[in-house]
């Protein structure tokens, strides 16, 4: 498929137009592109093009937030023909997966959910904001072996240190491992707050998540 076709899709969310980005994800699905590579190659360029230029001053919030909504939209079209390609019937692990309390951001939780689905893992997402009782909480009452988290913002991702430091005190690691990962997580920041692993990318999240469980 054409470089054209993926410049149109990253365009389709930089003018926040959600009926074209759905209609683009749709087309690539009938086209049998892969859909990570519709979201890698074409969507995701034009997310991180509103999000540098909300950085610098040059795009403000209401673009941020229909850039959303559009990148939403088009994730949404795409995630039942993820899940089908990575159809397994074997369950790999339970993860808990939220971004943390005080941070709205749920387009990469999400995917990360769904390919995490998709290889076998039975994932409950409990959605954004989400304070560190409730996520292990939930992790208790599911029996889950692994608390994942994200963090898209400097000022979020202390709660992820909190949620590990809280975990470590009621003596539920080893047995619940913690993944975490977001636009400002480091390998620096994962060896600081001790986590079990951090990852890049939706793909790089399933990986470790295995590796995690011995289950590669
Ligand atoms: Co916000 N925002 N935003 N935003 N936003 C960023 C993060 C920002 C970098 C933009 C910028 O200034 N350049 C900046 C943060 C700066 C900082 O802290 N250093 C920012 C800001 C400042 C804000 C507000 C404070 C703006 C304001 O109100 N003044 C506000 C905060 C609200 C809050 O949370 N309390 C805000 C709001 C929003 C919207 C609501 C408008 C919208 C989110 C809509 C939604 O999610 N429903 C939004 C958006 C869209 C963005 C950008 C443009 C795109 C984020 C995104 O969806 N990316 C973002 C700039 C950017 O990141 N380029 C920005 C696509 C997604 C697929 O990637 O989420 O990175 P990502 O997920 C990846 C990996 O990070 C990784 O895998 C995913 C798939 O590859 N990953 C994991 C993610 N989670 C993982 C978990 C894992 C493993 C891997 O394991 C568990």
């Amino acid at each position: 498929m054409s470089e054209e076709f993926f410049k149109e899709m990253a365009q389709s969310i930089i003018d926040g137009d959600s009926d074209k980005s759905a209609e683009l994800a749709q087309k690539a699905i009938d086209s049998h592109i892969h859909p990570l590579e519709a979201i890698t190659k074409g969507f995701v360029l034009g997310v991180n093009y509103i999000g540098d230029q909300f950085g610098k001053g040059d795009a403000f919030l209401p673009e941020l937030v229909m850039a959303g909504e559009a990148m939403k939209a088009a994730i949404a079209t795409l995630e039942p023909e993820l899940v089908k390609l990575g159809a397994t019937r074997e369950i790999v692990g339970r993860v808990v997966l939220a971004t943390v309390e005080g941070d709205i951001h749920e387009i990469g939780k999400t995917l990360v959910g769904t390919m995490l689905s998709a290889s076998g893992f039975e994932v409950f997402d409990i959605g954004v904001d989400v304070p560190a009782d409730k996520i292990i909480g939930k992790a208790i009452e599911v029996n889950a072996d692994l608390i994942g988290m994200s963090a898209l913002l400097t000022t979020t991702m202390v709660r992820q240190r909190e949620l590990i430091e809280e975990l470590d005190k009621e003596g539920l690691r080893p047995r619940i491992r913690v993944l975490i990962g977001g636009a400002p997580i480091t390998r620096e920041w994962t060896e600081k707050i001790k986590a079990d692993g951090y990852s890049e990318d939706a793909i790089g999240a399933v990986k470790l998540a295995k590796h995690l469980l011995g289950k590669e």
